[in-house]
């Protein structure tokens, strides 16, 4: 276990000097679907992101870290609340009416920064659940992000392929007309239609895989939906929107320490950019969300060099999981995917037990405290940014509360280069990191870009030397059977406690 280090004892890092007066900001950048090499600085070919660079060349760029799982709602409870998200049944891939998962009232990383003097808010996606499920979109939605430490919220409550497709401020869906009320359905079809399912060739982007049920802005959706016709986003118009809460949040609270989780919709499913992004990539819509993806992240930049506030702002830029292709809409992001390569020769993407599902870019930007231009080869998981910022910060975590976090401060400021001991990875099934080494348990699991099929990890489950084989291509299973049972019963060992 590594020592706390308060804010207070980290006058000596770096060549300037800070305070506990001077908390820095914390602006949490955490994308989505976005790849392993689906930015330039981690080696993506036909599409251009000069935000993200920028962060990088000014900062640290990680080459082994991890998003907890390789879905969206594990991986955000985990980096919100410090817990493997499969402690927590009712974890995976929520539909767009279900409650809150996280408890009201928990220990988090914003409740924590909020102790610490913080104000705190959540743009963006959010995918964990609003209300006690099936909540009543037409009052006040409670519990949502300010029970568990946001100050301030606007948030696309699940997905941008799940109904309802309106954004929610405060608890309340924004420019609902009181006469025109929402309801939503996944279960039996409520409205009129005509739905995906009737007129598939007359819309703006054709479904492959669901996504056929309720027709808003021209594009199906997964879920049925009524009403709320003047609220409904329009999905070109999503990555200004969220952008300008972003800004305005930081706006309004740069005289004090601010913790912003900017979570993007690019480069999710629909991929319908604004106007001005369209044919910016070789790659069609995929490249060009993740243009627009760069943009969001320059907007924030912008607003922080403004303000004066980028030498005194923590930035950290992620994603929640590995890369998908189709991911159930006809927008050619295979076929034109060109000399491109999403994982960066990493097997498997979104959905998979294997390295693509989870290793995902992270660049950790703080002037004078972390080194511009620098790489690190540390194992870092998501899961710890809950511990390591509540002790940058000099709050003390509680005995109950993140359990899974560890203090990684040291590796995620650069100095040190080994990271954690283990990390467990999920998708339905689960993967354990030991250094080098990684073990599969067996399960079904994706070991492509997409569409559908899965492979079968064979019992006694994969082992794979990363050293050696990055791509996870042999299978040491059979020449190393010790190592292998060895880490069988660690993962055991684990996904039974924590070892906090
Ligand atoms: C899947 C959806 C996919 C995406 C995913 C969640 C189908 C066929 N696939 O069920 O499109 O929405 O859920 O993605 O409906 S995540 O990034 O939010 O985890
Ligand atoms: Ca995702």
């Amino acid at each position: 276990m590594k020592t706390l280090r308060p804010l207070l004892a980290f006058v000596c890092l770096g060549t300037s000097l800070v305070s506990a007066a001077e908390k820095p900001n914390i602006v949490l950048i955490y994308t989505d679907d976005i790849g392993f090499a689906d930015v330039g600085c981690y080696g993506a070919k036909g599409v251009a992101t000069p935000n993200v660079d920028r962060l990088a060349k000014e900062g640290l760029r990680f080459t082994d870290a991890h998003c907890s799982a390789a879905t969206c709602t594990p991986s955000r409870f985990a980096l919100l609340t410090g817990s493997y998200a499969f402690r927590q049944k009712g974890t995976g891939v929520l539909s767009g009416n279900a409650g809150m998962i996280i408890k009201p009232g928990s220990t988090t990383l914003p409740s924590l920064l909020k102790e610490a003097g913080y104000a705190t808010g959540v743009v963006g996606k959010w995918h964990l659940g609003l209300g006690d499920g099936n909540p009543n979109w037409n009052e006040t939605i409670k519990p949502g992000p300010q029970e568990i430490g946001f100050d301030y919220h606007f948030l696309i409550p699940a997905t941008g392929d799940r109904v309802p497709c309106v954004y929610v401020e405060q608890d309340r869906v924004v420019d609902l007309d009181p006469s025109d009320p929402i309801e939503t359905s996944y279960g039996k079809p409520i409205g009129e239609g005509p739905f995906g399912t009737d007129i598939p060739d007359q819309l703006k982007q054709k479904w492959s895989h669901g996504h056929n049920s309720t027709i808003v802005n021209g594009i199906s959706r997964i879920g049925f939906m009524t009403g709320g016709t003047k609220a409904r986003w329009v999905d070109e118009d999503m990555a200004d929107v969220i952008s300008h809460k972003a800004v305005a949040f930081i706006e309004q609270h740069r005289k004090k320490p601010f913790f912003l989780y900017f979570s993007t919709h690019d480069i999710h499913v629909p991929r319908v950019p604004h106007s001005r992004f369209v044919g910016k990539s070789t790659m069609g819509l995929r490249g060009d969300a993740i243009v627009q993806m760069d943009w969001c992240v320059g907007e924030v930049m912008n607003a922080l060099d403004r303000l004066k506030l980028a030498k005194n702002t923590l930035v950290i830029f992620s994603s929640d999981n590995g890369p998908v292709l189709d991911d159930g809409y006809v927008d050619l992001a295979n076929e034109k995917l060109g000399d491109h390569d999403p994982a960066g020769g990493l097997r498997g993407g979104k959905y998979s037990l294997f390295e693509g599902g989870t290793r995902v870019p992270l660049i950790v930007r703080w002037p004078d405290h972390v080194p511009a231009g620098g790489k690190s080869d540390a194992l870092f998981g998501q899961v710890d940014l809950a511990a390591s910022l509540a002790s940058l910060v000099g709050v003390s975590r509680p005995s109950s509360g993140l359990p899974d976090s560890r203090n990684e401060l040291d590796t995620l400021l650069g100095e040190d280069q080994v990271g954690r001991p283990h990390l467990v990875h999920e998708a339905r099934s689960l993967a354990l990191r030991v250094g080098k080494w990684k073990f599969v348990a067996p399960a079904q699991t994706r070991d492509h870009l997409g569409p559908w099929n899965n492979v079968k990890v064979e019992k006694p489950g994969f082992l794979f030397d990363l050293s050696q084989d990055r791509g996870e291509m042999t299978n040491l299973a059979a020449k190393h059977p010790d190592r292998l049972a060895e880490m069988a019963t660690l993962l055991t060992t684990l996904a039974a406690q924590s070892d906090q």
